[in-house]
């Protein structure tokens, strides 16, 4: 019944840290605490394994149903609320789309819709391999958004549809920072 004491601690380690690398899991990771002009409210964490990004958390206080969600440009949070988060993370110059499309026909910081329950909870959990934790596609210091409505993914054809999908108002925010 003490089989677990035959290992020192110096080997539990090692093999913890071996399982890490064999994950390839980053030993970053992060967070952002969502707030606005709303009662929207969330924190959401951020690890990242064999180059895909997962996101997972919860948000409440949304009105029920679809809302757009993305990775916007600029960290600030603070000059004028979410507003001054910029446009869409969007490092190759590319127009807005879906989650699921290639790199040629979304933005980085497109992640889709969260949707919310009929009580205003959005569980989020999902992961993503064109956003990261280091390296040119980093998210960290920019900002997560969450709107008023649904983003149509760049499939209307209007100019809305094809830079921000026509999601409206940014109705909560925070900025991406590294905990560990
Ligand atoms: C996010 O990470 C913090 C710190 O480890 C933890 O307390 C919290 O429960 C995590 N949230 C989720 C949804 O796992
Ligand atoms: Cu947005
Ligand atoms: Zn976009």
């Amino acid at each position: 019944m003490k089989m677990a004491s035959n290992y020192s601690p110096a080997v539990l380690l090692t093999t913890f840290l071996l399982l890490q690398v064999l994950q390839f899991c980053s030993a970053e990771t992060g967070r952002v605490h969502l707030a606005g002009n709303s009662p929207v409210k969330g924190v959401l964490n951020f690890t990242e394994c064999s180059g895909m990004l997962r996101i997972f958390g919860t948000i409440t206080g949304l009105t029920p149903g679809k809302h757009g969600f993305h990775v916007h440009e600029f960290g600030d949070i603070f000059t004028n609320g979410c507003d001054s988060t910029g446009k869409h993370f969007n490092p190759k110059k590319v127009l807005h789309g879906a989650k699921e499309d290639d790199a040629t026909r979304r933005h980085a910081g497109d992640l889709g819709n969260i949707v919310a329950d009929s009580s205003g909870v959005a569980s989020v959990d999902m992961t993503d391999d064109m956003i990261a934790l280091s390296g040119t596609k980093s998210i960290l210091g920019r900002a997560m958004v969450v709107h008023a409505n649904e983003d149509d993914l760049g499939r209307q054809d209007n100019e809305g549809s094809r830079t921000t999908g026509n999601s409206g108002p940014r109705i909560a925010c925070g900025i991406i920072f590294v905990v560990a």
